[in-house]
């Protein structure tokens, strides 16, 4: 390692941060691997507690590290792309790039619509809606917390189901169902307590918050989703055409 440039008048965090992400490029610090402690920084680098804090934060704040809470800080693997213009499912997504997808299903239940859901679907405020809560899995890693709303006669048979292993999409297709077009919107967000703990990153991590309201060949919308995309493991692409 090369040491900071004293008569540089770039802030030592800004150094630290360079020094760092060369590391990575050149691959002396490998994807998935622990990054030195904060004390072995400021001893190897002669700088303070706050200044190798603060380029860390930006580094994890980048996607180009990620914390796990009480075992330290570690260099994050090439984001998962998904191209925005495809209708496909979490597991297609995923298969797509060779990843297999699990879920750890946090509840599955028929629940009143709601306001919100109810002007989405078209439905109303007390009809039911299967409610689905999935953390998302890529090859065991947990990516994004997925909370599913579906019109009731058409994935009532999902509650029978253990959704661990099974894509929502595949299931309706097997019912008949025929998934023709959706609408997204993309927000930023940040981590909350719950989507931390499930996600297994720091509350207030950055993060994509995904929408969607599904339609079937006939217009009829079927499925609203709402999902936090971890911000350091997710990127989406789109190709623009004049
Ligand atoms: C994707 C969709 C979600 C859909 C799910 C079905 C986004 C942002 N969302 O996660 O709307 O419900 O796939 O996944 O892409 P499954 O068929 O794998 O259960």
């Amino acid at each position: 390692m090369s040491g900071l440039d004293t008569s540089s008048p770039l802030p030592k965090y800004h150094q630290l941060k360079e020094i760092l992400r060369g590391m990575i490029e050149r691959e002396d610090l490998q994807r998935g691997e622990i990054i030195p402690p904060e004390r072995e920084l400021c001893e190897e680098y002669g700088i303070s507690r706050m200044t190798a804090r603060q380029a860390i934060v930006e580094l994890v704040n980048e996607g180009i590290l990620y914390r796990e809470q009480g075992r330290g800080t570690f260099v994050a693997g090439e984001k998962v792309k998904q191209e925005a213009e495809r209708l496909a499912s979490f597991t297609e997504d995923m298969a797509g790039r060779g990843h297999e997808t699990t879920s750890s299903v946090l509840d599955a239940e028929s629940v009143e619509a709601g306001p919100v859901v109810a002007r989405l679907l078209g439905i109303e405020e007390t009809e039911k809606v299967v409610r689905i809560r999935r953390v998302r899995h890529a090859d065991g890693e947990p990516m994004a917390l997925e909370t599913s709303h579906l019109l009731h006669e058409v994935a009532e048979g999902l509650l029978r189901l253990d959704l661990s292993s099974r894509s929502i999409y595949d299931e309706l297709r097997t019912g008949g169902l025929s998934i023709a077009w959706a609408e997204q919107s993309y927000e930023a967000t940040v981590i909350n307590e719950l989507e931390a703990e499930h996600l297994g990153i720091s509350t207030g991590s950055p993060a994509l918050l995904i929408e969607r309201v599904t339609h079937d060949d006939r217009d009829l919308a079927f499925e609203y989703v709402k999902s936090t995309y971890r911000g350091d493991r997710y990127r989406i692409t789109t190709t623009l055409r004049p």
